[in-house]
């Protein structure tokens, strides 16, 4: 029997990232067991009579086998056990209020993969327009709640370990679609908050270099490690190294380049 929980996850992928961001916050990285999955492969026979057949990850399983799916489930799980502190708000209202927060990631997560992963030049507007919706909302309940801080409260908290990873996967918003947040003040108050998340040193994990590189594909709509024609490999691979790949063309409505401009080919890179 294992001594702590092992999370299945995918190192760059955002949800696993959040749990880092929260063992980080609370001093202890190493109190779960990560174990990479590597999605552009089959997946695990094992691993999938564990979940029952789904495969999304992270997912968790107690040191006793149980299992847990959902980041916002996991991250609470952790939070509430492992030692360091509860990083939630302790007081119910405050609670309630980063609840409010967290309850819109969902939206704004999925407009911004689906504003990457859109194929449809004349479309792109439409997404840019939800995305910038997305965000004046987020950037009025900041107001409400929180007018004159960086953060929703004093400190880097639950509601900035979820977001601050979708802020980081949206750098390839700014790179394949030449996403910015226009400079007006309805985005002042979460551009500020944005910043601060980005700027904290528990959400360093990852960095935009290997964001843009290996989410690629995702900007010709191929996701989670899934093919493109004549490709032989995903750019959501780990090998080679995305240190040693070039950066990718920017450009994303044309056709997608090959594995050897990629530095994906057999060899290019090591
Ligand atoms: N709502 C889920 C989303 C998890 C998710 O979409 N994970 C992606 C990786 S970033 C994944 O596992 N994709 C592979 C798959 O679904 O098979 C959560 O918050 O945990």
């Amino acid at each position: 029997m294992p001594l702590k929980p092992i999370v299945y996850h995918i190192p760059v992928c955002p949800f696993s990232q959040r749990i880092e961001i929260l063992l980080q916050l609370k001093g202890h990285a190493d109190a779960v067991e990560f174990r990479v999955v590597d999605i552009t492969r089959p997946r695990d026979a094992k691993l999938l009579r564990k979940t029952r057949g789904t495969t999304a990850l992270p997912v968790l399983e107690t040191e006793d086998g149980r299992i847990l799916k959902e980041s916002l489930v996991i991250l609470q799980y952790l939070d509430e056990t492992v030692a360091g502190g509860l990083k939630r708000r302790a007081d119910p209202f405050e609670h309630a209020v980063e609840r409010m927060l967290i309850a819109k990631e969902g939206p704004f997560t999925a407009a911004g993969y689906t504003f990457v992963m859109n194929q449809d030049r004349a479309a792109r507007r439409s997404h840019e327009e939800k995305l910038l919706k997305l965000f004046a909302q987020l950037d009025d309940f900041l107001r409400e709640h929180s007018p004159g801080g960086e953060f929703l409260f004093a400190e880097f908290g639950l509601a900035e370990a979820v977001f601050t990873p979708i802020f980081m996967r949206f750098w390839f918003l700014d790179y394949y679609e030449g996403f910015e947040l226009p400079a007006e003040p309805e985005f002042d108050r979460v551009r500020r908050w944005r910043a601060a998340c980005l700027d904290h040193p528990a959400a360093r994990q990852t960095s935009r270099e290997e964001i843009v590189k290996l989410y690629y594909d995702y900007a010709f709509g191929a996701g989670n490690g899934s093919l493109l024609p004549g490709r032989t490999k995903s750019s959501f691979v780990f090998e080679p190294d995305f240190k040693t790949r070039p950066w990718p063309p920017a450009e994303k409505y044309g056709p997608p380049a090959s594995d050897a401009a990629l530095g994906l080919a057999a060899g290019s890179g090591a």
